[in-house]
């Protein structure tokens, strides 16, 4: 497993109110009662500290890195092993873990939403790493079956892959719709209570704007029927491993809030044309 060293820093997590109107108004129109209440749950934007440096996953887990620990392989979209392992469910991820962290040198865990949104925005505030424009995320994801085998798609500012789309993410966080309004602003792992667990990044399965840095999926993992959402063809995981060092506070957090250009857009030049 490739893991990048993620810094502690503070960032604006969430959608802030033109991103949501922008999204809310087409769901709104088509009279659509899903999309309107996860979208409204990315707001209210807010600052989070997240105080301690972690490492992430370069990739998704791959269908190889799954057989080799769980000796099967339950992917849909069994291609070759370096595709994201898929039809995961959180439960199933559990044993995973279990069976990984045997190894002493690892504490490998699912990230916390916090951990996600900034390690996908990587210090972008627009609504995909690479751009503010559909046409912008369409250069990182597609929407269309199957997956692709992790790392094909350009990295974000941390050098990792696939945040935008391929197999949605499962966080440790529980999903509450007005969890934003109340979360702590150090390090938060989501709400005490609530049935569903967050994915995030969106999928092949989705359209564009169901894979923006601040879009959250909830999903139950605990429904006791035979449903398409317990385990999934878009379901997969990307893991995490903290880091034990202090935490930045009041006399640190003055070097985590300097000021920085979010990398923003990249803007093409036309070659110029001279004599
Ligand atoms: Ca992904």
């Amino acid at each position: 497993m490739a893991f990048m060293l993620i810094p502690p820093r503070d960032f604006f997590m969430g959608s802030s109110e033109a991103e949501l109107a922008e999204f809310l108004e087409p769901a709104d129109a088509r009279n659509e009662i899903w999309p309107h209440n996860v979208i409204r749950s990315e707001g209210p934007r807010r600052k989070v500290l997240i105080t301690r440096p972690s490492y992430i996953g370069k990739y998704e887990i791959t269908q190889a890195q799954w057989q080799a620990v769980e000796g099967n392989n339950p992917a849909e979209f069994k291609i070759s092993p370096p595709h994201p392992v898929d039809m995961v469910s959180w439960d199933d991820i559990q044993s995973f873990l279990e069976k990984v962290n045997k190894e002493p040198s690892l504490k490998l865990r699912f990230p916390t939403e916090a951990q996600w949104e900034y390690a996908a925005r990587a210090g972008t505030t627009t609504r995909w790493h690479c751009g503010d424009t559909e046409e912008d995320a369409n250069q990182l994801h597609q929407m269309s079956e199957p997956t692709n085998p992790v790392g094909q798609k350009q990295a974000n500012a941390f050098g990792i892959h696939d945040m935008i789309g391929n197999v949605n993410e499962w966080c440790a966080d529980r999903y509450a719709p007005d969890y934003y309004a109340k979360s702590a602003t150090n390090d938060p792992t989501g709400p005490a209570k609530g049935n569903s667990r967050i994915q995030r990044g969106g999928s092949i399965m989705h359209h564009a704007n169901y894979c923006r840095s601040a879009f959250r999926l909830a999903i139950s993992p605990y429904l006791r029927f035979k449903s398409p959402y317990l385990r999934f063809k878009s379901h997969g995981l990307r893991l995490a491993m903290p880091i034990d060092v202090p935490k930045l506070n009041a006399s640190n957090t003055a070097w985590a809030s300097t000021p920085t250009t979010p990398p923003g857009r990249l803007v093409r030049r036309k070659k110029s044309h001279h004599g």
